[in-house]
């Protein structure tokens, strides 16, 4: 295994099978509530690969006009976001080490091609908090470094079932998914990746 930068704890195949299976219908209901939208670069409105949408008080999004932010509503629907599901708040009890609840849970969908650049999440107030990251479906390759786009990066597989806890120095490096392995996990019954990261935007 490789060493990984300080601050990242990998929580490799955290949730038993049966234990994603539920989790997977969670966000299936969260889904049919607040529907995959397609997220646009600030400014460029270039079109990301991955799909997104949230549950929670509070939802990350992205368009062409407005940017980066998180927001209380869906932004096709306007709808308030569904509630983050217990089993989600459950786990962030467990192994985030910070007294008060999340705020936002991004769900994000890769297809078998889709990828995300290396960025840092600074657009939360409170970096007292980790981020809680759960991987649902095939497996990806995911790659972090340190808090200067320069610095030296390692790469991880996250498979179903894994846990990815980035809390302390991890907190704000750099980090994206280089590639997904199509046809590596049968969860999901087709190809794709489902991501879910745990966040508390403002300071409690
Ligand atoms: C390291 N998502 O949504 S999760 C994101 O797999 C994001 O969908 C990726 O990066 C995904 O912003 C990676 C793991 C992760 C999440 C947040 C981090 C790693 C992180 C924040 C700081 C450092
Ligand atoms: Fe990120």
């Amino acid at each position: 295994r490789p060493t990984l930068p300080p601050g990242v704890r990998h929580l490799p195949s955290y949730l038993p099978q049966e234990a994603q299976e539920t989790l997977l219908e969670a966000i299936r209901a969260v889904v049919r509530q607040a529907p995959l939208y397609v997220p646009a670069m600030p400014r460029t409105g270039k079109e990301m690969s991955v799909r997104m949408t949230n549950c929670g008080a509070l939802g990350w999004v992205t368009d062409q006009e407005r940017g980066y932010r998180y927001q209380p509503m869906h932004p096709v629907t306007r709808e308030p976001w569904p509630p983050i599901p217990e089993a989600l708040l459950r786990l962030w009890q467990e192994v985030a080490d910070y007294p008060h609840p999340p705020q936002a849970c991004l769900v994000n969908f890769y297809t078998a091609d889709a990828k995300m650049g290396q960025h840092q999440d600074r657009d939360e107030r409170e970096f007292a908090a980790p981020v809680v990251s759960v991987s649902l479906g095939d497996d990806c390759l995911f790659r972090v470094g340190g808090t200067r786009r320069t610095d030296k990066t390692v790469s991880l597989r996250l498979c179903s079932g894994d846990v990815l806890v980035l809390g302390g120095e991890s907190r704000l490096a750099f980090h994206g998914v280089d590639r997904i392995y199509p046809g590596t996990s049968m969860l999901l019954k087709s190809d794709g990746r489902i991501n879910l990261t745990l966040r508390r935007v403002t300071a409690p």
